[in-house]
């Protein structure tokens, strides 16, 4: 800790993943910089204080003795220090698509019966973490801050704590967190939600996964004591204060604009427009994953066709879905019910000239995708639960001729900072969709402009820069009660979605 400022000297971010692609050319492995949000944001802090970035590097431990030698000049080529946790085969098959993926992703996204609870994926997530632990502690200073990032490592603090590390941490969950009921379903839930206090800073998307976990702890940890502070809560555990609160995650506002309007990304819309003229077009864009609720929506799209005649041959629905995980049996039996769906649309309404669902299993360039967010006149965002959604907020973003509308499933994390001026929409509720596609389709010009505007404004003010100045700031500031973060974009402290009979 600087003594001065208060700052802690180098940032330390530990994720999963490094945010670093490998690749491999004549026989020599490289590495170049991903592309993500979360390292667009973090990078800037992590360069201008010195820090490091400690993750999986998504190869094989049988290749890490050259990981770790490409990986010693990265600070070089990133300006911030890269290094390496190694996974055998079996430790990622259990922890990763095991724990992370089998128990913890269903779970708090609410779908219990999705779960596999096996004891061995819990034991290998414990030694997993331990493993992430050892690595931060091995290169890790006493007056670092460490923020460690997403449910594949919740249990890291209290690893380091065992090891008698006293540094601050800090912790940022992607997903949701879920409410009493769902959460003690899980085997592990004490565990879980000790290791969770063990860091000093718990930081969740929304009021609402605040709310849970809070309730999680009065109920199961009746030992543990809490109070609420301005947007925060206080949990006092083990001679330690930590810290709870809300940190919307979002995006990097001025680079999407910026790369919207350029000459590639505006050609390219005008093709796609070109492609499918006097039509309206409808994206969604999704990762295949059954959160993401797909299905509903195709449903959803068909409804509106059969009800409403005057959409037919005026709309179309390009649905991107980027493969994802596919070798987990669930993940291929939604696709197989993606294609069904899509293919029985198709069938039923296409007329000559015309192919209502335009459906594209892939994953689309940075061109590609911005040309959609661009160009669509609809985007269609209806999660049956989401951390977030940062698609929803790079559409706004992209949407520079304000003339798109955003219809939104109201159990996405976005929903809390968007539902004023986004069409929000149960995603459970095909007929209700259909009638916002109806909606949207017939909203005039103004009403466009003027929501779109307002949509735009709410996501370049809280951009991902806020969010990561938010989070450390929590982490630093002595006094919690004047933090000003929360109420600039929380309509009420306690209840993030308000929901409108008839609405
Ligand atoms: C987790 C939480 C939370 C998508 N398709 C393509 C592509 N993408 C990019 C989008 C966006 C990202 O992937 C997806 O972000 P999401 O937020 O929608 O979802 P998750 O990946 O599930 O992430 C989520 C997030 O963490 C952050 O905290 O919002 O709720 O689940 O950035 O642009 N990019 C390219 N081609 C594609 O085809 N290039």
């Amino acid at each position: 800790m600087n003594e001065q400022t208060g700052i802690p000297q180098r940032l330390i971010i530990v994720s999963n993943r490094l945010p670093v692609v490998f690749e491999r050319q004549d026989g020599n492995l490289t590495f170049r910089s991903g592309s993500g949000g979360l390292v667009t944001a973090l990078a800037p802090v992590l360069r201008d204080r010195g820090g490091m970035w400690i993750g999986w590097s998504g190869l094989s431990d049988r290749e890490q003795e050259e990981v770790d030698h490409v990986l010693e000049d990265s600070s070089v080529a990133s300006g911030y220090d890269l290094a390496a946790v190694p996974l055998t085969e079996e430790e990622l098959e259990l922890y990763y698509h095991g724990f992370a993926n089998e128990i913890v992703w269903p779970l708090f996204h609410d779908l219990q019966s999705h779960c596999q609870f096996q004891p061995e994926y819990w034991h290998a997530y414990q030694r997993v973490n331990r493993k992430f632990a050892e690595r931060v502690f091995e290169v890790t200073r006493s007056s670092d801050y460490i923020w460690v990032h997403d449910y594949h490592l919740m249990n890291v603090a209290s690893e380091l704590r065992g090891m008698g590390v006293q540094s601050p941490l800090g912790y940022f969950l992607h997903i949701p967190f879920p409410p009493p009921d769902i959460f003690i379903k899980l085997p592990w839930r004490f565990q879980v939600l000790r290791a969770l206090l063990d860091y000093d800073l718990v930081g969740f998307q929304t009021m609402r996964d605040k709310r849970n976990f809070i309730q999680c702890v009065r109920m199961l940890l009746p030992d543990v004591s809490t109070k609420s502070m301005g947007g925060f809560h206080l949990v006092a555990h083990e001679h330690r204060e930590v810290r709870v609160g809300v940190f919307p995650i979002s995006i990097d506002y001025d680079d999407f604009e910026r790369l919207a309007r350029s000459r590639e990304v505006s050609e390219s819309a005008w093709y796609i427009h070109e492609d499918l003229p006097h039509q309206q077009i409808v994206l969604g864009i999704d990762r295949l994953d059954y959160t993401k609720g797909i299905p509903y929506r195709l449903e959803a799209f068909r409804n509106a066709l059969r009800r409403f005649p005057e959409l037919r041959e005026s709309m179309t629905l390009v649905q991107v879905v980027v493969p994802s995980r596919t070798d987990i049996p669930k993940y291929h039996d939604l696709k197989v019910e993606i294609e069904r769906l899509v293919s029985e649309i198709n069938g039923e309404f296409t007329r000559s000239g015309w192919v209502p669902i335009h459906y594209i299993f892939r994953h689309l360039t940075r061109t590609e995708l911005l040309a959609y967010y661009r160009t669509a006149e609809i985007a269609l965002i209806t999660p049956i639960k989401d951390g977030m959604n940062l698609v929803a907020k790079e559409y706004c973003a992209c949407n520079i001729e304000n003339n798109g509308v955003l219809i939104m499933s109201e159990f996405a994390g976005a929903a809390a900072q968007l539902q004023k001026h986004a069409l929000m929409v149960n995603p459970y509720d095909v007929e209700g969709m259909a009638e916002g596609l109806r909606d949207a389709f017939q909203m005039n010009y103004d009403e466009r402009g003027d929501r779109m505007r307002q949509l735009r404004s709410t996501v370049r003010r809280y951009d991902i820069y806020r969010w990561v100045e938010s989070f450390l700031g929590a982490a630093i500031s002595k006094n919690l009660s004047d933090y000003p973060v929360i109420s600039e974009y929380i309509p009420d402290q306690d209840h993030d979605l308000s929901l409108s009979e008839g609405g």
